[in-house]
């Protein structure tokens, strides 16, 4: 048989320890529309493509891809498309940061500030120059404060529901112990809370955050669950920005003030919010990082090979 060879061209990066996959080149044509409408082409023809760059042989459950199209509003810089090992990310902030820094490195754009389109609406950036990048992401909010649940192998957990790009379960009092040590046990617990939550018919939570006492000066640790069952290795953005809709809506965290919060790995993420409309408690979070450039590549996407659309 003979083999159609597909080139991929990305970039690795990582944000905090948590890598993105940036898709260069190579990927198919989603056709004209806004982000979330090339999404919509991407979620129903070319699935094997997600699968491909980010599941093994070539990636990991770890690996969160961002494919670069064009934008519909030619405010924006670029369009982007964030996906992992089970599906696509409304909006991603390790991602966002990951994408940002990619672009200087290849020198498509200078420091100052920029627009990325995402599916869950336009993304205000600013890149710093070398490793340190900002954004304000879509608005966040709480959807529902004390949820209590009962989760097998754990007891009652009391948790927030809440977005700030994608849905989380916000949970204090879990009873764990954050530490790398304890990773398996979190990840348990963590997919238990998911579970029992999701039985509940809250919109559906594809993250689970849990948090406790800060260890490296922050204001708290986290440990966040994502939708394929790996955790993530920054605080994670969009589970920051959650966090502060519930810290906001709380009064316990006034507009503009910083919130330094630390993932498992203790890498930080600094972030504040203006209110945007406080009556509707929704809010405009802004988190900065840095992120580094690890890899340039060519995936190889041979139709022959019987794993060529990745193990999963
Ligand atoms: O930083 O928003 C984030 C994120 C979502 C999933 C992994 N990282």
């Amino acid at each position: 048989m003979t083999a159609t060879l597909q080139r991929v061209a990305v970039i690795d990066s990582h944000t905090g320890g948590e890598p993105t996959r940036t898709v260069i080149s190579g990927a198919p044509d989603l056709g004209p529309g806004t982000v979330a409408e090339q999404l919509a082409v991407f979620r129903s023809q070319h699935d094997d493509f997600r699968r491909a760059v980010v599941n093994e042989p070539r990636g990991h459950d770890v690996m969160v891809g961002a494919l670069l199209v064009p934008p519909s509003d030619t405010s924006c810089t670029a369009g982007v498309i964030f996906f992992n090992n089970v599906g696509y990310l409304g909006m991603c902030g390790h991602g966002t940061l990951g994408v940002i820094i990619t672009l200087g490195h290849l020198g498509r754009i200078q420091p100052g500030p920029l627009s990325l389109e995402t599916p869950a609406g336009v993304v205000q950036a600013h890149w710093e120059g070398g490793d340190r990048a900002s954004l304000t992401n879509v608005p966040a909010r709480l959807k529902a404060r004390d949820v209590t649940v009962q989760v097998p192998g754990v007891g009652v957990v009391t948790g927030d529901v809440a977005w700030g790009g994608n849905w989380f379960f916000l949970v204090n009092n879990h009873g764990q112990t954050l530490s790398r040590e304890n990773i398996p046990r979190l990840l348990e617990v963590s997919g238990n809370i998911r579970q029992a939550v999701n039985a509940q018919g809250h919109p559906k939570v594809d993250h689970v955050e849990l948090f406790g006492p800060p260890q490296s000066g922050g204001n708290s640790r986290n440990f966040v669950l994502c939708p394929g069952g790996a955790y993530d290795r920054s605080p994670c953005g969009t589970g920051t920005s959650a966090k502060l809709a519930s810290l906001a809506t709380r009064g316990l965290l006034e507009p503009g003030t910083p919130w330094v919060q630390e993932s498992i790995i203790g890498s930080t993420f600094t972030a504040s919010y203006t209110w945007l409309d406080r009556g509707a408690g929704t809010l405009l979070p802004c988190l900065s990082g840095t992120a580094h450039v690890c890899a340039e590549a060519t995936l190889l996407l041979d139709d022959t090979d019987p794993f060529c659309w990745g193990i999963r």
